[in-house]
């Protein structure tokens, strides 16, 4: 996978060369590059930014350096671009990056992140590649403004990197993570030894050595704490692929189970 990164503080992404990113680099996994979008400026001042057009608070990164540097790393305007590239702003207005985009952009060869500053870009930077044929994504990691876009990058590379075959020590914690649901619910607690450690016990069931038992607790725990946090991921659910005890613990967790998703009831 090839990955380029624009921003205006490429030194930033210094630091993925520390990380497990950095030991799929040296593997030969990936190609990760981080540009200075000032490179693409013609100005003594290398200026990125301008006043908001209608008026308001701060600047706005102009168009025309960034698509100075989106067509070069891009490959535009050249028709038969063979390798596909996703092109990827981070922006507080977005829809929320989910698991289900870092694996579907974990099987992309080529994508390049446009990280923004000040109040944000110019949306017709996006709109521009999107009547290109560019397959542009842009997304939130979190309701919360940051400075910038970097933090959000190294955020999302993370979360798709790690998916890449080859990437992680272990395997089977990817496998695991997926088959139970991936982020269809909150994961169980998990528990090492001691079996009593200060007073406060591992739940009993953990240590009796029956696998079913094990599991059904761990389900129910997983139910049970994701609706008290995450009720919405609760209504996410498709009614038709729970199992028998499933529902019954929705059931008694006070939802109903027979329609397509479950429906909080009491
Ligand atoms: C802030 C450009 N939800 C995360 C997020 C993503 C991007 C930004 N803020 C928050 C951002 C300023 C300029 C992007």
């Amino acid at each position: 996978m090839d990955i380029d990164i624009v921003s205006v503080f490429p030194e930033y992404f210094d630091v993925l060369d520390l990380s497990l990113l950095g030991k799929a680099k040296s593997k030969g996994l990936i190609s990760v590059h981080a540009h200075n979008l000032r490179d693409w400026t013609h100005d003594v001042h290398q200026s990125v930014d301008d006043t908001p057009v209608g008026g308001g608070a701060g600047m706005v990164m102009k168009p025309a350096v960034w698509a100075e540097c989106l067509d070069e790393l891009l490959g535009l305007p050249e028709a038969d671009n063979t390798d596909r590239p996703i092109l990827i702003f981070p922006n507080p207005s977005a829809p929320l990056f989910t698991q289900q985009d870092a694996t579907e952009l974990s099987h992309a060869q080529h994508l390049v992140f446009g990280c923004g500053r000040y109040e944000g870009y110019d949306a017709r930077i996006p709109t521009y590649y999107r009547e290109r044929g560019v397959d542009v994504r842009e997304y939130s990691i979190g309701d919360y403004v940051l400075n910038g876009g970097e933090v959000a990058v190294s955020v999302m590379l993370e979360a798709i990197t790690r998916l890449l075959p080859g990437f992680m020590g272990n395997p089977d914690s990817i496998v695991e993570e997926s088959y139970t649901g991936g982020n269809a619910l909150l994961e169980h607690n998990q528990y090492t030894k001691p079996a009593s450690w200060r007073g406060l016990d591992v739940p009993a069931v953990l240590l009796s050595g029956d696998h079913a038992k094990v599991d059904r607790f761990r389900r129910d725990e997983a139910l049970k704490k994701t609706d008290r946090i995450r009720p919405d991921l609760i209504a996410q659910l498709d009614c038709h692929a729970l199992s028998k005890a499933d529902r019954k613990t929705l059931i008694e967790l006070g939802w109903e189970v027979s329609g397509d998703h479950p429906r909080r009831i009491s």
